[in-house]
């Protein structure tokens, strides 16, 4: 079994800033030898992206422009990605969005625009995404995406975007259906609550983050390094036998009733 991802080449989604998720997925996985191209949504996150990127030693990253509502913009990317740099070992999807709206009060009064929208962003994304990866994982290889807890079980506020996580675990699973004969295996990490960008503006987040440190069984909060090596074990050898899995990041907060 090779632990080193020396030669592999990975597609990081949703890096927004030093906080983001994606970013402790980065870390982890250069941290074993892997080539990274990154993507962003937007124009203004380049320069912090490539900026970032710069701080990891040694590390030749690319960059490409992505709004994952766009098919063409999807397909142009990695089009782009086997002109330049050829195959790929592997993605990892960190990417959702909801409106502020429909982030808060009752779910009942989600419009079918917020809900379209969630659902386009945050879970239709990794389908689309995944369909033009494939091409490109001559190797085999894994995909990860970012899920969380309000997809299995009603969290207060969550709302859309819980039910935006539970399309995004049932399309992981049926994509690891399609993807397993190619030795693509397809698994979802859901994390526990992190402060990052998405998670600003959150009215009471850190009582939401006071309530992990006092129940779960960890007692602690978990940070994105924690998720960055379990998305290194998703995505490499070591998890040779997984997909269609949801691992758990969250201090074991999950196994609470
Ligand atoms: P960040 O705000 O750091 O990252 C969210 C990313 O989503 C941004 O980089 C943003 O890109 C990207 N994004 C939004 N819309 C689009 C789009 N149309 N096309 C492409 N990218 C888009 O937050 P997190 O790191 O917290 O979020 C990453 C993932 O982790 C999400 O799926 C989230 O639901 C999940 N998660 C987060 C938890 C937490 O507590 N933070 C807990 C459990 C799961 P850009 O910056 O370029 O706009
Ligand atoms: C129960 C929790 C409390 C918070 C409720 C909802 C959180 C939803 C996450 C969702 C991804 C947030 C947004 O879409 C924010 C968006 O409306 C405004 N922000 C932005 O546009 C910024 C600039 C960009 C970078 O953000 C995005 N997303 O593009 C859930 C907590 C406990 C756990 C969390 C935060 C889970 C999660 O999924 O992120």
């Amino acid at each position: 079994m090779n632990f080193s991802l020396d030669g592999k080449t990975y597609v990081i989604m949703g890096v927004a800033n030093k906080r983001s998720i994606a970013w402790g997925i980065a870390k982890a996985l250069h941290q074993v030898g892997a080539k990274l191209i990154f993507t962003y949504a937007n124009e203004r996150f380049e320069k912090p992206v490539r900026d970032l990127a710069s701080t990891l030693e040694g590390q030749e990253a690319s960059f490409y422009q992505c709004d994952v509502t766009n098919d063409e913009a999807i397909a142009e990317t990695f089009k782009q990605i086997k002109q330049d740099i050829g195959i790929i070992h592997g993605v990892a999807h960190c990417i959702a969005f909801a409106q502020k709206e429909d982030l808060q009060g009752e779910f009942i009064n989600t419009s079918r625009d917020g809900y379209l929208l969630a659902h386009n962003i945050s879970a239709y994304s990794l389908v689309a995404v995944a369909r033009e990866a494939e091409s490109l994982m001559t190797e085999g290889g894994g995909i990860v995406t970012l899920t969380y807890l309000g997809g299995e079980r009603v969290v207060q506020n969550y709302n859309v975007m819980g039910v935006a996580k539970a399309s995004l675990d049932a399309s992981m699973k049926y994509l690891a259906n399609d993807l397993g004969r190619k030795n693509i295996r397809v698994n979802a990490i859901s994390a526990g609550p992190i402060r990052t960008l998405s998670a600003k503006g959150v009215g009471d987040f850190n009582s939401i983050l006071k309530d992990i440190e006092e129940k779960a069984p960890l007692r602690r909060t978990v940070t994105q390094d924690e998720v960055g090596s379990t998305a290194y074990y998703l995505l490499s050898d070591l998890s040779q036998g997984v997909t269609g899995e949801i691992i758990h990041v969250d201090s074991g907060y999950s196994i609470l009733g």
